[in-house]
């Protein structure tokens, strides 16, 4: 069996990226449901995720939205992060919201709007440069809707074009981490609908171009830990966007819709060293919280991440090796699911209060106070959020 204090010191050395849009408002495209108490600024978007922090202790950076989290100063947002224990996390792009995208950015037509979205793809490296972000996260609404309507391998090659100029403006400790979507907003082709795709230009571009698994993005029925797995044997594994999804790209509570498979997925990263330091694989969140409480809802997702993380460093390695090397199918297959089939959450409440946190973070964020100060101060003024 493994040793639990091994455990719990793979645990402490856990961090989970939280996303600055979670804490704004968000919804579908046919309503955004405004909550009460959400942040209208970057900055206060930085104090909301230092709560999660406050109280998980294992999320202490913060991805940014760029325009979304545009500030004149960034030196200053990110002096706000450290005076609150944080620190700024990867720069997100976006290159779907203006007009001009309609036909996609990257891979459009028109070179005029091609610049447009390299241009913007380059001041996010030069934000990255003020704020010391290691890795500009970039997803592609690119694509189209009916055949014919444009060339596929056109579409490919200027979208190899656009990923090399930014490639080239890297500095030697920043990465480029490339999503994959299947398909939404276009319906007929994506031009980078999977992993394969996002492996082949970052296999291209070199090693600082990495793959991102957003576990939202994959068809029903996909086996997303072969991926995770294929990826850290190449060392392509940049980073994962967490959440779940029941059909599409629902960014749920990760944990919520198939726990299992969150476990599937942790495994493969434990036994594939990718919980190591040194393998840089950027454990993020990509969560839009529509309908309940965001901060206890990241508070929530963070221990969702946490407890598979637990469950899947409990597997017992040796015995498992040692079945798989007998063929011993059931034996094997028992290795994985006794370690699933474990209640880590004694275990987790006992290392929380070994390091001097409350054994039941959810709990300690009600009891706090902090929702009802957000409620009352944070009235009147645009409230920050996707689609808000
Ligand atoms: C859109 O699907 C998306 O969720 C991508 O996964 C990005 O990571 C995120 O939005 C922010 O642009
Ligand atoms: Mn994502």
């Amino acid at each position: 069996m493994p040793d639990i204090a091994a455990v719990k010191a793979a645990l402490a050395d856990q961090r989970i990226e939280t996303p600055s849009w979670g804490y704004g408002n968000s919804g579908t495209r046919f309503k955004v449901f405004a909550q009460e108490g959400v942040p209208r600024t970057p900055r206060e978007k930085l104090d909301d995720a230092a709560k999660v922090h406050e109280f998980t202790g294992i999320a202490p950076t913060v991805s940014l939205h760029i325009p979304w989290d545009k500030v004149e100063d960034y030196a200053a947002l990110g002096a706000h992060a450290k005076a609150l224990g944080l620190e700024l996390g990867a720069i997100n792009s976006n290159t779907f919201q203006d007009d001009d995208y309609k036909l996609g950015s990257v891979c459009h037509p028109d070179p005029k709007v091609r610049r447009k979205a390299v241009e913007h793809l380059l001041e996010c490296v030069d934000i990255m440069d003020a704020t010391g972000s290691k890795s500009l996260k970039l997803w592609f609404a690119d694509g189209t809707n009916y055949p014919g309507q444009d060339d596929i391998v056109g579409r490919q090659d200027r979208l190899a074009e656009s990923l090399a100029a930014v490639y080239e403006r890297l500095g030697d400790d920043q990465r480029l981490l490339l999503e994959y979507k299947f398909f939404e907003p276009a319906f007929y082709t994506t031009d980078v609908p999977d992993w394969g795709t996002s492996y082949a230009h970052c296999l291209k571009l070199g090693d600082k171009a990495q793959v991102v698994v957003d576990t939202g993005h994959h068809a029903p029925g996909t086996n997303i830990e072969f991926i995770v797995a294929f990826l850290l044997r190449e060392k392509k594994l940049g980073a994962f966007d967490f959440n779940s999804r029941f059909y599409a790209d629902d960014d749920l509570m990760v944990g919520s819709a198939d726990p299992f498979q969150l476990f599937r997925i942790l495994h493969e990263v434990a036994q594939n060293g990718g919980f190591e330091r040194e393998t840089n694989v950027a454990f993020m969140l990509d969560q839009c919280h529509n309908i309940e409480a965001k901060i206890p809802a990241i508070i929530r997702s963070v221990m969702n991440v946490q407890e598979a993380t637990a469950k899947a460093l409990l597997v017992d390695r040796e015995a498992l090796a040692a079945a798989q090397r007998a063929g011993d199918v059931l034996s094997a297959n028992a290795a994985l699911m006794d370690a699933y089939n474990t209640d880590v959450r004694p275990l987790l409440a006992e290392w929380r209060e070994e390091r001097g946190l409350h054994p039941d973070p959810v709990a300690a964020y009600r009891a706090c106070g902090w929702q009802e100060r957000i409620v009352a101060e944070r009235v009147g003024g645009e409230q920050a959020g996707w689609g808000a």
